[in-house]
Parts: structure tokens; sequence; C-alpha cells
């Protein structure tokens, strides 16, 4: 049985932001609390404990503090998937005009259907939060979450409080959820690793991602960081001192046409799906449009690709030799080198960059004759 309970007194603004953060950081603070228990690695019991009686007395007080036991229930003890159905809710930014119609049909959405399998590993797959204990964010694997070039999609899955949906995975545009309309809400990815908007729990109501929590996915490692806020809940966090969530790979999107590239990079750059496809090259630069999304540059601009810009040999000492190319914020890159400009002579990887947008390199080469390629590629491609 679910109890109502208000949402906590404590916003995510408030002084109290920084302890909350080490609380909910460090799961046995929480767990001291009660009788005395503590563990430091991931509870694998069957026990429930009834959180939300728990909650309601903690939230009343205007304290994140949560005094009950985090467990989480076992896998095989998951009900099924819920018929839509709210206990309680609040929106964070109520004062928005569009606020009550969301709330009201967002009813509707609340019950997963037919989804991509999660991309988040089946190592690392828990969020924490110190009112609603283990969250599991791979859900039941069909359902669970994925996370998107643009958008995520999908379910976790939470003992205490039941499914929360990351977004419909349709945003209205094609390309961003715009979260203003009870049509459309959801949690964006900007392409810079920042995870931005509104998940949605039956019972819990609205989860925002938002910049104080700063809920971010590292793109080279695909390990997520930072804290999501439900009012009803307080704070959740994606990793801490026992646990994290990980995504194994960054869902490029529908790709309607078949052509190679995502709906989302058609409908941002040209506004339809019908201008560009495997072969077309928009701007007429040399590169496709398909390679303009694969490096992230503008097909709509012949000055914008990938390219190298600048090569000098011999500046520090006679075999040091430096390069550069056109680097964009949202891609990795790596550098190639073989003796010669047609095969057989095969690539050999001078060095890849394990951060994003990367854009020169120095070293030393001690052959006669060498060619180089820099090469651009989408952060954990799957
Ligand atoms: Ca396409
Ligand atoms: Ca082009
Ligand atoms: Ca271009």
């Amino acid at each position: 049985m679910k109890t109502q309970f208000k949402p906590a007194a404590a916003s995510p603004r408030s002084a109290d932001f920084q302890s909350a953060v080490s609380r909910i950081s460090n799961p046995q603070v929480s767990c001291e609390l009660e009788g005395n228990r503590r563990f430091n690695t991931l509870p694998t019991g069957s026990r429930r404990y009834s959180r939300l009686e728990t909650c309601a007395t903690v939230a009343q007080a205007g304290s994140l503090l949560c005094r009950g036991l985090a467990i989480r229930q076992p896998l095989d003890a998951r009900p099924a998937l819920p018929t839509a159905s709210r206990q309680n809710s609040r929106f964070p930014i109520c004062a928005t005009s569009w606020c009550s119609v969301l709330l009201g049909l967002a009813l509707l959405l609340s019950g997963p259907g037919s989804r991509a399998a999660t991309t988040i590993t089946d190592t690392n797959h828990f969020a924490y939060g110190a009112n609603v204990g283990w969250i599991e964010c791979r859900g039941d694997v069909a359902n669970g979450a994925v996370i998107g070039e643009y958008i995520c999609t999908g379910y976790l899955w939470a003992a205490n409080v039941g499914w929360i949906s990351l977004g419909s995975g349709t945003p209205a545009n094609g390309i961003h959820y715009q979260n203003n309309s009870a049509s459309d809400w959801g949690v964006n990815h900007d392409g810079l690793g920042n995870l931005r908007g509104y998940a949605w729990g039956a019972n819990i109501g609205w989860i925002a991602f938002e910049t104080n929590g700063a809920p971010k996915v590292d793109l080279w490692t695909g390990k997520l960081s930072g804290l999501v806020w439900s009012a009803n809940c307080g704070w959740i966090s994606l990793s801490n001192a026992v646990a994290h969530v990980q995504t194994a790979s960054i869902a490029p999107g529908a790709d309607s046409d078949g052509d190679g590239i995502p709906d989302a990079w058609e409908l941002q750059n040209f506004g339809n799906l019908t201008t560009a496809n495997g072969s077309s090259d928009a701007d007429g630069d040399g590169q496709s449009d398909k390679n303009e999304y694969l490096a992230d540059t503008n097909p709509l601009d012949a000055s914008s690709n990938l390219r190298i810009t600048y090569f000098s040999r011999g500046t520090l000492r006679p075999t040091y030799n430096v390069l550069q190319w056109t680097a964009r914020p949202t891609r990795f890159y790596g550098v190639d080198y073989r003796s010669a400009l047609t095969p057989p002579g095969a690539w050999t990887n001078l060095v890849t960059f394990p951060w994003l947008g990367a854009g020169s390199v120095g070293f030393d080469d001690f052959g006669s004759q060498q060619f180089y390629r820099v090469r651009a590629f989408r952060p954990l491609t799957p």
C-alpha cells in the first residue's frame, strides 16, 4: 500500500544542497539511522521496506534524510508493467501556464510501450535515492533506459515507486523534447554528455534533470554522474561510493529512411528526411552529408568539414611533427599513419584521444616518408 506524502521542503537550490548531496552520495549515512544497520555493497536480499511511509515522516520534517534502509526488490519479483495511475505529483515549475495540463494528460503516457533494448550495461546499472532506495536503470532490459545522441527513452524501475519514464522517444519536432506540453516531455542529451529535461514516475511525479544536479554521461567511458531532483523524493544520485550507472553506447536514434543518417540530424539540418541520403553532398564541399553527420560538421556550409589544416616538421627538433585539423566538441578523434599512400600499406593508429574535440597532435616521426589521416567518430558508437 502506498501512502500519500508531501514533497520535501528542501529545494535543490537551498543551502542544504551540498549536505544533501553528501548524504545521498553515501548510502551508509542514511542506513545507519535505522537500527544501526549498514551495508558496504549493494544489497541483494529480497526484503522490502515500506519506503513511502517512512518518507512521509521525513519529508514533513523538511529533511532529505531517510530513516529507512534501502532494499531493492529482486528482479524476479518485479510486478507487471503498471497501468497509468498517479498517487501524487508535483511539477517543479508549476508557475508556467501549461503545467496543469501537462500533469493531467501525462497520466496517459505512463505505461511502457514497445522500445529498443536498453543501452545500460549489465554491470553498472543502479542509481540511488535516499528516499526511494536503489533504482534499476536497465528496467526489464526490453524497456530499460536508452541514452541517445539527442534524446533518452525507456524506463527505470524502483521497487518502492515503480516505473519511471525518460520520455516517449517521439519529440514533437523530431529532434529534442521541448518539455512544454503534455505530449512533448522527456530527458534530452545535448551531444556533449549533459542530460536535461524531465522524467516521469506515475507514483512520484516529475523528476528534473537540471543544472544544479548536473546529470551527465562521460562520453568516453559511458559512466553517468550527478544527481536528479524529485520534489517528492529528493535527490537521486547516478553515481555514489558503491554504484553508478553506465551506458554501453549512445543510440543514434531513429533512421526512418534507412540512409545511415538519424532522423533528428536530418530534421535539424534540412527540416526534412528527403534532402540528404547516403551519398548526397548538399553544400558541395566534397564531404557527403552522411560524413558530415559522422563528423558533426555543417552540411549546408562548404567551409565546415573535417580536414587537416596544418602540418609542420622540424620545429622543436628535426623529427618533430605537428598536425592540426578541424575539430568539433561532440566528436572524438584519432590519427593514423602509413608509409604508402595506397595499399598494400596498412593504416596504423598513431593516437586516439580519449577526450572530446581534440584538434592537434605533436609527435616524433623517424621515418623517411609517412602519410597521415584524421578520423572523427561518434561517442560510444555501438
Ligand atoms: Ca535517415
Ligand atoms: Ca558536404
Ligand atoms: Ca559542410
